[in-house]
């Protein structure tokens, strides 16, 4: 059997690089994608790079060629101009879901945000958690550009039956220190980013689905319901770090109310380095 190519784009970003190590597998290349300059293939493992960027519909049509699916993460995944995000997130996304169906990807999967919801209240989760398919409360132009990535998903799907899985992650970082107390409800685990991506890329006929990228954590405010409908399951808990954070100050007003925590107070439009 031929090999599956899996494209991802911003394979140099955060989630990009913690992923890179954790989806290889035998029988799958990776191609990956992105403008920054990206570590040559390891011995024995099976990547090939490509550099270029995500809004470039050449260097899209030449990645997607011969691609069995495709994982989005390209772009700015913080607040920044208007001009930017939308340059970037919502024309490049555009352009990467162009190519992909002229190409004939039949599975995309594209990285969304919890600010797509930043505005919604911690409050309002209930027990089994906030929702996935929860509507729109963007906290930036970031969050507006995460909203306009799953509807653009949507509409592809819809259009012309590609699956399309949006996943709104919470925060995949190495740990959740970083973060700080938030980050004990928003953590994404890399090992569990990667189980995450692999019950995308391998559940049968998905359709569209909208679902949150988040650890089983005891703090946990969405719900997973919706991504282990797919076999995603959670190993970690960002619980084992609270000892660490317990004499850092957490999010206070806003920030502390609402989804997107310190994006909700940041200002609009100014690159934000959180
Ligand atoms: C995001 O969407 C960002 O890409 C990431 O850098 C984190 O800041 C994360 O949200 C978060 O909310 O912690």
């Amino acid at each position: 059997m031929a090999d599956q190519r899996v494209l991802i784009t911003g394979s140099a970003g955060i989630v990009g690089t913690l992923m890179r190590p954790r989806l290889r597998r035998p029988g799958r290349v990776l191609r990956l994608l992105d403008l920054a300059a990206q570590p040559a293939a390891e011995d024995g493992e099976a990547a090939e790079i490509v550099t270029g960027s995500v809004t470039d519909p050449a260097v899209m049509a030449g990645a997607c060629a011969g691609a069995d699916a495709l994982i989005h993460l390209g772009g700015h995944s913080r607040e920044n101009s208007w001009e930017a995000t939308l340059d970037v997130n919502i024309n490049g996304t555009h352009t990467v879901l162009e190519a992909a169906r002229q190409a004939g990807v039949k599975r995309v999967i594209l990285a969304s945000s919890n600010h797509a919801v930043g505005f919604r209240r911690n409050a309002d989760a209930g027990e089994a958690g906030l929702p996935a398919d929860s509507s729109p409360r963007p906290d930036t132009y970031y969050g507006v550009s995460k909203a306009a990535i799953e509807s653009l998903g949507s509409l592809y799907h819809s259009r012309f039956g590609m699956d399309v899985i949006v996943v709104r992650i919470g925060s995949c970082f190495e740990t959740p220190l970083p973060l700080g107390p938030r980050g004990l409800i928003t953590w994404l685990s890399p090992d569990d980013g990667a189980r995450l991506f692999e019950a995308c890329l391998s559940a049968p006929s998905p359709g569209y689905r909208l679902i949150w990228g988040v650890s089983d954590n005891t703090r946990r405010i969405y719900s997973l319901a919706e991504a282990e409908a797919l076999g995603y399951k959670s190993l970690d808990n960002a619980e084992a770090y609270a000892g660490q954070l317990a004499d850092k100050p957490g999010p206070t007003g806003a920030a502390a109310e609402f989804v997107g925590g310190p994006f909700c107070t940041a200002p609009l439009g100014e690159f934000n380095p959180i």
